[in-house]
């Protein structure tokens, strides 16, 4: 049977809801297979008018409504699968539905379900109406009262959002919890979480005295690994108090770790539920990128509380209204805590990785679209990361202080409201005088622009003339683009440390500017600090290249600068045009990388190679077997020649004793950085050197990183031994063993991925496993994902049909990975063309059937 795409929901038909829901009270009855829920809303019509209300509802089993207490027959309502309509209502009444669910065969991880035996609620974007009947939409915020009752010995903690009211015995082994929430929420924001857990606790007090009692809820026997989350989200609440001037609302926060999430983390209010791989670390189970990341992600939930839950989104569309924002937030948080030019580098491999990709092809969308297919969808990293950007580059034109007194505003105006991105820039419009309608096109356009860079020298007159154009490629439904305001810092070099630095927008198609440089001619440098998102095309040779390299100051342009280069390199290797890398571009990056070692985490940037995927926007039809073999080449050059570097500093030992600190993470970055390249060296003795660093790490960061060096290697006695002690060592923690999975996902072939998938550890209902093999091999893999025989479709054709069953959105995410098969050489294309026929002709739900409906075009 051929599933049907999803109808469109379209921007301009928003109509608000006619009615106000003042209060919510809701009475759980949990049970993991039959839980009631009592929902009793006061609503009123807002205005005059005779409209239906229409309440969504999926999954749930009506057991009784009444209004104002008279009890409804079937007649007085109509019922369908998605939902519940009552033609005629007062104007003003109270609703009471109850309800049936069961969350133990909640396999869809949204609405409420069971994670490791405990309750757990998933509700944004649309859970929430597999919990009770609601309108289910974000521009409806109502005050919620929350009462759970549930079994004392298998729920000894029951949570809510806001603040907790007295637990009270409830007969029959039960007892009853009560969460008043005074801020006005939108139902997205709801949250439930019941169970047994040891708890990590700890206080903060906020800049105007008031206490606050933090609490982290995880498994038994995890609380002393929740220390770094603890810390990370006292080191953010200060920073939004600092850089924003925002206090947290509640006297309360609570943080509950769940292992089976759908993706990391959700900043429901006063009650934030992580992915559990996101919370738990230490030196012995963590990789420094965890520590990172728990630290980034409990900072992104966190400053939601403003940026998403005080004020938040009118309807779904504006979704980047707060990811994008509370992205940008995070980003310069972890700025702030560790380098910023290194942060920067990172957000950008990330921007270009994921959202240049996306932006180049079928599932191409602009940050706020027009329309959508299926919402689980539209978290993407183009309305997040992207998204980020905009906010970025807003702060670029207008000046950090501009920006302070925007946001300001736009706190003070809104607070308690769910906006629009034009609320938004009304106020920065208001504090700046400057009309923002031109960069709003930034927000409707999909696609990535295009700068080309052209100069010209006049000797005589000392000036360097500058012609920058811009243009947008067409993407699927945007045949024809606008130019948008670009913010370009630029910067004149005079190879001695000399900068002339400034910044122009780029606001109509062409430009030119002349600039005077005294003392011959300058060197230019571009999009500096990368800012914008946007690709730079410029037509210089390789030793112009390299002269921008060592005279460049900014960092950003400094390690800009070797990916374009190592990029060119790669691409003529794979296509044959070279045989073997140039030596001396090898050794100007093996020196570039040499004179950064003052910097160890920028250094380890260096060593970075684009990655395959990267590789595919540079040159259509993309090769991925032919790209992978290039870069691979070039790894082991670098290595080679970096050889007597990567011994000294590899014979030096780790910093101990651990602190997950951004100056030891540098160190490791670059040891790390240097193990791989000996799993890319063509040395015979590395893989008995991997070994030795493998058993003799003293924390995870290096001895992942030798077992992943190990397996890149192919098959080996000692990667098999790594694996072997990996496994053995770790079973019992399926975090770190999700990085075992992962690692051999990231390298092996086909038969990999079915070997991974038939242990009987990997469990298609928890979406990290499945993500580490499926996942991973989709798309850090691409040479063996996108073998020209269609091995790798096929290895993950059927566990991804598997998944969709039982669980969409986890299903839709993994399908995204075919998005580039328009891009590819022939056979690939053909072979991904042919899975994704196949995949629209099998019975998908709609997240899936709408991802490939879209890829296929
Ligand atoms: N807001 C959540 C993401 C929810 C995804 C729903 N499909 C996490 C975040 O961005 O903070
Ligand atoms: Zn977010």
């Amino acid at each position: 049977m051929r599933t049907e795409t999803p109808v469109a929901v379209k921007l301009a038909d928003y109509t608000p809801y006619p009615f106000d829901i003042e209060h919510v009270d809701l009475a759980f009855d949990l049970d993991p297979d039959t839980t009631r829920v009592t929902a009793t809303l006061k609503v009123s019509r807002k205005g005059k008018g005779s409209a239906p209300l229409v309440l969504d509802g999926e999954a749930l089993k009506l057991v009784s409504i009444e209004i104002d207490g008279r009890a409804l027959t079937p007649s007085d309502y109509a019922l369908t699968d998605h939902d519940l309509t009552l033609p005629d209502v007062p104007d003003t009444f109270e609703l009471r539905t109850q309800v049936e669910i069961a969350p133990s065969k909640n396999t869809a991880l949204s609405g409420l379900y069971m994670s490791g035996g405990r309750f757990c609620s998933q509700c944004e974007s649309v859970g929430f109406r597999r919990i009770t009947y609601y309108p289910d939409r974000p521009d409806v915020m109502s005050r919620y009262f929350v009462t759970i009752t549930a079994d004392k010995a298998a729920c000894p903690i029951m949570l809510s959002n806001g603040t907790p009211g007295e637990v009270t015995d409830a007969g029959n082994g039960r007892h009853m919890a009560t969460w008043d929430d005074p801020h006005k929420k939108p139902s997205y924001l709801f949250a439930l979480c019941a169970g047994d857990y040891d708890v990590y606790r700890d206080s903060f007090t906020t800049m105007s005295g008031k206490r606050i009692d933090l609490a982290i809820h995880v498994d038994k026997g995890d609380a002393p690994r929740a220390a770094w989350a603890m810390d990370s989200l006292k080191r953010s609440m200060t920073w939004d108090e600092g850089t924003y001037g925002r206090e947290y609302d509640l006297g309360v926060f609570n943080i509950v770790a769940v292992r089976d999430f759908n993706f990391g983390a959700m900043e429901n209010k006063g009650l934030n539920v992580f992915n559990s791989a996101y919370v738990l670390a230490d030196e012995d189970s963590a990789t420094d990128a965890d520590f990172e990341a728990i630290e980034s992600i409990v900072a992104h939930e966190y400053f939601h509380n403003w940026t998403g839950n005080r004020i938040t989104c009118r309807d779904w569309f504006q979704l980047c209204l707060k990811e994008g924002l509370t992205v940008f937030r995070d980003q310069n948080f972890s700025a702030d805590m560790r380098s910023r030019p290194v942060q920067r580098i990172k957000d950008v491999i990330r921007l270009r990785a994921r959202q240049f990709a996306e932006d180049a092809g079928p599932l191409a969308h602009p940050v706020r679209p027009a329309n959508y297919g299926a919402i689980d969808n539209l978290y993407t990293a183009t309305v997040y990361e992207k998204g980020a950007e905009l906010i970025g580059m807003l702060r670029r034109m207008i000046g950090p202080d501009a920006y302070r007194k925007g946001m300001d505003l736009y706190f003070d105006r809104h607070d308690g409201q769910a906006v629009t991105i034009e609320d938004f820039y009304a106020c920065f419009a208001e504090v700046t005088g400057k009309d923002f309608g031109p960069f709003l096109v930034w927000y409707a356009q999909a696609g990535t622009p295009q700068v080309t860079v052209e100069e010209s020298w006049n000797d005589a007159a000392g000036e360097l003339t500058i012609r920058l154009a811009q243009a947008t490629p067409a993407t699927p439904g945007q045949p024809t683009k606008q130019p948008v305001p670009i913010p370009l810092e630029l910067a004149l070099l005079d190879g001695k440390g000399g900068t002339d630095a400034w910044m122009t927008v780029l606001d109509t198609a062409e430009t030119t500017i002349t600039r005077k440089a005294d003392g011959g001619r300058p060197l230019l440098s571009v999009n500096r600090d990368f800012s914008a998102p946007i690709r730079v095309e410029r037509d210089l040779t390789r030793d112009q290249r390299l002269a921008l390299v060592v005279a460049e100051t900014d960092p950003f342009n400094q390690w800009e600068g070797v990916q374009t280069l190592v990029t060119e390199e790669i691409l003529k290797l794979s296509e044959g045009s070279q045989a073997k890398p140039d030596s001396d571009l090898v050794a100007a990056v093996a020196e570039a990388i040499r004179n950064a070692s003052g910097d160890p985490a920028f250094a380890a940037l260096l060593t970075r190679l684009p990655e395959v995927g990267e590789l595919f926007l540079e040159r259509t039809p993309a090769d991925p077997v032919a790209l992978h073999s290039g870069r691979k080449r070039l790894q082991a050059a670098l290595a080679a020649t970096l050889a007597p570097t990567i011994a000294t500093t590899l014979a030096a030992p780790s910093p101990t004793p651990y602190r997950p600190s951004a100056e030891q993470a540098g160190v490791r970055a670059l040891r790390g950085a240097y193990i791989h390249l000996l799993g890319a060296s063509d040395d015979a003795d590395a893989p008995q050197t991997l070994l030795s660093l493998y058993r003799n790490a003293t924390n995870m960061t290096e001895r992942l990183a030798a077992m992943r060096a190990l397996t890149m290697k192919g098959p080996s006695a000692e990667r098999d031994e790594a694996l072997a002690d990996f496994e053995q060592s770790w079973k019992h923690n399926p975090i770190v063993m999700d990085k075992w999975f992962a690692v051999q996902a990231g390298q092996g072939t086909a038969a990999t991925v079915a070997e991974l998938a038939s242990r009987p550890d990997f469990d298609l209902k928890n979406p990290n496993r499945v993500r580490a093999v499926v996942g991973v091999f989709s798309t850090a893999n691409l040479a063996a994902f996108h073998a020209p025989d269609g091995s790798g479709y096929r290895a993950v054709e059927d566990i991804i049909l598997k998944a969709d069953a039982a669980n969409p959105a986890l299903a839709a995410r993994l399908l995204a990975a075919f998005e580039q098969w328009r891009m590819l050489e022939p056979r690939a294309g053909a072979a991904a063309k042919a899975t994704l026929q196949r995949l629209q002709d099998a019975k998908l739900s709609p997240n899936s059937a709408d991802i490939v409906g879209r890829a296929l075009g």
